[in-house]
């Protein structure tokens, strides 16, 4: 299968965003609404190379209104694909209230389902988490089977956006894949993620706040690999499957962070052992052979070549760091667009 129109949910994120650049190079033909709320984590900067790009529209509006998500739906042309990438993301703000965690990323993702449903979509890919499986010990990885066992409000709300698609794939045959990634690393993540707000901090030599013993570990792959996993799954992959993406690359936190200390010539006295996370998962890994053998990816970035470059990217975009950290990148859209649920360009007709 290869769809030609997609509607992308969450497009001006950190992964969507990436996902659009990813996809107007590989598959320049095909018809693209990006659906995005412009949350705090939405910015339409990070998609500017594709402003005016024939096939590109973009929709403001919230996965949690249905008809927001009707207003995305009739923007779309021909029989159509879903991506859902929309979610509050953020773990430690999930500690501080997981209201509005419930609200987008479960009742969002049902909306989603039932508005794709009521249009047959061809497939919808629902991009989910290994945080879902909950925390390792020391050996052991989580396979597409392990059990199901989150531990703070994100991941639990992303568990239950999991089985909502499972329980559409059963109940009503829809063509439902979820796919769960390890910790993504890369271009235009938003600054409060471990990686960027490090690099951020240390270009400044500001405090580097470490968590606990800087211990845990998390399992890291660079953007583009997350997104052509993506592309390779919504091309290639089975519905009703659930796809483990991974590089096999564990790293402690605070080996992270004095490899990014070193990369920027920094001294490792700019790291401070702050108060843990409550509830702090203490380690991921991912299990990826299901999609290794079944869909033919493979990780093609070494983390010792996409770490060094990453760093390269947030130092030569600096602007952009300070825009987010300013919170200027907010007046973004309405000096671009002017009125909030605006379609950015009408798409050409069909071809
Ligand atoms: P992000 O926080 O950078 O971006 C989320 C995007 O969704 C933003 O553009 C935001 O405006 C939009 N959004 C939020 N609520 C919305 C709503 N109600 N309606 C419409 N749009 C809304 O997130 P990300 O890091 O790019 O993650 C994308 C997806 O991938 C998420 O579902 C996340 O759970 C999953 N994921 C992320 C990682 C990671 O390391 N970042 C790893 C595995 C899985
Ligand atoms: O300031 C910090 N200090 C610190 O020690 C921050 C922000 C994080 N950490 C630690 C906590 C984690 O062990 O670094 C690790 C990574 O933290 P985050 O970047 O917040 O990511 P994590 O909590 O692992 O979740 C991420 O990966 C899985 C994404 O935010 C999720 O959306 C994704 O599902």
């Amino acid at each position: 299968m290869s769809p030609r129109s997609i509607l992308v949910t969450g497009g001006a994120g950190f992964i969507g965003s990436n996902f659009l650049h990813l996809l107007g190079e590989v598959r320049p033909d095909w018809r693209v609404v990006n659906l995005d709320a412009l949350t705090y984590a939405g910015n339409l900067e990070n998609l500017s190379r594709l402003e005016g790009r024939a096939g590109y529209a973009f929709v403001r509006g919230d996965i949690t209104l249905e008809s927001d998500v009707e207003r995305a739906f009739q923007a779309c042309a021909g029989p159509v694909s879903v991506l859902h990438f929309a979610a509050e993301s953020h773990v430690d703000r999930s500690i501080q209230s997981g209201v509005p965690f419930v609200r987008t990323n479960v009742l969002g993702t049902q909306i989603l389902l039932d508005a794709s449903r009521a249009r047959k979509v061809e497939r919808f890919l629902h991009v989910s988490t290994d945080e879902v499986y909950g925390s390792l010990g020391a050996s052991g990885s989580f396979s597409e089977t392990t059990p199901l066992a989150p531990n703070s409000p994100y991941s639990a709300s992303k568990a239950a956006s999991d089985l909502l698609v499972r329980a559409a794939v059963h109940t009503h045959g829809f063509p439902g894949i979820v796919t769960r990634c390890s910790n993504n690393y890369g271009p235009y993540q938003f600054p409060e993620k471990l990686i960027p707000l490090m690099i951020a901090n240390a270009g400044e030599d500001r405090e580097l706040p470490v968590y606990g013993d800087g211990l845990n570990v998390r399992d890291w792959l660079y953007v583009r690999d997350h997104c052509e996993a993506l592309l390779a799954v919504l091309e290639r992959g089975k519905p009703g499957e659930v796809y483990n993406i991974g590089g096999d690359n564990e790293y402690p936190n605070l080996a992270i962070v004095k490899l990014i200390l070193k990369e920027l010539g920094k001294p490792e006295s700019l790291i401070r052992f702050v108060k843990d996370r409550p509830g702090h998962d203490r380690r991921y890994a991912i299990d990826a052979h299901k999609i290794r053998a079944e869909i033919g990816w493979e990780p093609r970035f070494t983390f010792e070549a996409a770490l060094p470059e990453t760093i390269r990217w947030y130092r030569s975009n600096r602007a952009w760091l300070d825009r987010v950290r300013s919170g200027a990148y907010r007046d973004y859209y309405q000096r671009q667009y002017g009125a909030p649920g605006a379609v950015q360009a009408p798409l050409p007709p069909d071809r």
